[in-house]
């Protein structure tokens, strides 16, 4: 041991609020809070609770959401019910709520849910500021959709904006990274005209056999932020457009490369991931054939930069699949490795068994669902990563 360097251990935090789970979109919604509760019992089983600080976040207020939001679309938010919504109302569609697809429900609660996967994610940033830990993780939050007066795809408050506004306070850099399968738009958007913090997206970007886009329809790899040369965030975006049935070891590649050569360059203070588990394979809205520890190597490269990192969560329409991916990053985090055979004695155990794939254990084989084929040639992953460097040449240094 001596002459040895030590490794580094990192300190790890747990913002989560049970109250959140109580909340539902309505049953045909693929957005399940529930899923919530089941990743707070794989972590509880295995242990890990032992392994890092928990903090049980209040919600946020009306002013703190404020600080992204417009009053207006808040005071809506605050007060809209189930009894009291008016869908022909202009206003009402003009928030995005309603509509035909119904993405954005009324929902009995909607303003408690709101502010407290909210008051989770700025929680967690601020426990970074006050140097409590290295990681700080929220799988509440992750809304990366809605916007400063609108919300979308299942988003109501942007909590990510939230928390990088809180990170900005004593940053000079903030990197965002966004694996859910969806293109974190909202994200990108609040901060198109700063080159302080750098927004890259990972997702499905394409059109459908029946000519729809893949949601939300935007993100192409030449969508790099404001063209105008004077705006200070230009070239401070990065989206990689990936097609179907993605694999393991092709999103691996993918990942590390083009996240390295961003944080090389980009040399952030801090670093917000996104980890929406909707790129996993056999997701219910997702297309991407991602096992779980895939998934989870990319948490895992984000760490090994060693930057203060706020983890949150995002996606996710399979909840076994969820828990089980969310379970097996916290566990990346703490330095732990976890045993496949699920622990005894887990409540909710029944969600986990009688799969024909992956009955009791913790690391199924997803890519076995085969639901998607994969369109990805190495051609045209080669090509994406050349055009992403390319991309980066624009970021003034
Ligand atoms: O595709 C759409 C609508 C159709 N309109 C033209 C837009 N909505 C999607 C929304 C996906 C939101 C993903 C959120 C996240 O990135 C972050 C939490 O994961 C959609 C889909 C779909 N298959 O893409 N909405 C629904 N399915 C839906 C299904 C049943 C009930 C309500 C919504
Ligand atoms: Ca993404
Ligand atoms: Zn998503």
């Amino acid at each position: 041991e001596y002459g040895m360097e030590k490794p580094k251990g990192y300190s790890v935090s747990f913002h989560y609020n049970p109250h959140v789970e109580y909340h539902h979109f309505g049953s045909s919604h693929p957005m399940k809070p529930w899923r919530l509760t089941l990743t707070k019992q794989l972590v509880l089983a295995y242990g890990l609770e032992y392994c890092m600080e928990l903090y049980e976040p209040r919600p946020a207020t009306f002013d703190e959401l404020a600080i992204f939001h417009d009053r207006e679309y808040l005071s809506f938010l605050s007060n809209v019910t189930p009894q009291n919504a008016k869908p022909d109302d202009p206003a009402y569609l003009s928030f995005g709520f309603g509509g035909e697809s119904n993405d954005c429900p009324v929902f009995d609660g909607l303003w408690n849910y709101v502010s407290i996967y909210s008051g989770a994610s700025m929680n967690a940033a601020w426990n970074l500021l006050n140097k409590q830990s290295d990681i700080a993780i929220n799988w509440s939050g992750g809304l990366h959709h809605a916007k400063k007066n609108v919300a979308s795809g299942f988003c109501y408050i942007n909590d990510i904006v939230l928390a990088i506004q809180l990170l900005l306070t004593q940053n000079q850099r903030v990197l965002y990274i966004d694996i859910d399968v969806h293109h974190g738009d909202g994200v990108e958007a609040a901060f198109e005209s700063t080159d302080r913090v750098f927004t890259l997206s990972y997702h499905k970007f394409g059109i459908d056999r029946n000519g729809y886009p893949f949601f939300p329809g935007t993100g192409n790899i030449n969508e790099m932020g404001p063209t105008d040369p004077t705006n200070r965030g230009k070239g401070h975006s990065l989206n990689i457009p990936i097609d179907d049935g993605i694999d393991d070891d092709q999103y691996k590649w993918l990942f590390k490369t083009i996240t390295g050569a961003v944080i090389n360059k980009y040399n952030p203070t801090a670093i917000v991931m996104q980890s929406g588990a909707d790129s996993l394979g056999g997701d219910r809205l997702g297309r991407f054939n991602l096992n779980i520890k895939a998934h989870g190597f990319c948490v895992e490269t984000v760490k090994s930069y060693g930057r203060p990192l706020l983890l949150i969560g995002g996606g996710g329409y399979t909840p076994r699949n969820v828990a089980r991916t969310w379970c097996h990053e916290t566990s990346v985090c703490v330095g732990a490795e976890l045993h496949s055979k699920l622990p005894a004695h887990i409540p909710y155990i029944q969600a986990f068994q009688g799969e024909e794939n992956g009955g009791g254990i913790l690391y199924p084989d997803l890519h076995n669902t085969k639901r998607h084929e994969n369109l990805n040639t190495p051609q045209k992953l080669q090509k994406l990563v050349e055009q992403a460097m390319e991309n980066l040449r624009y970021m003034e240094g």
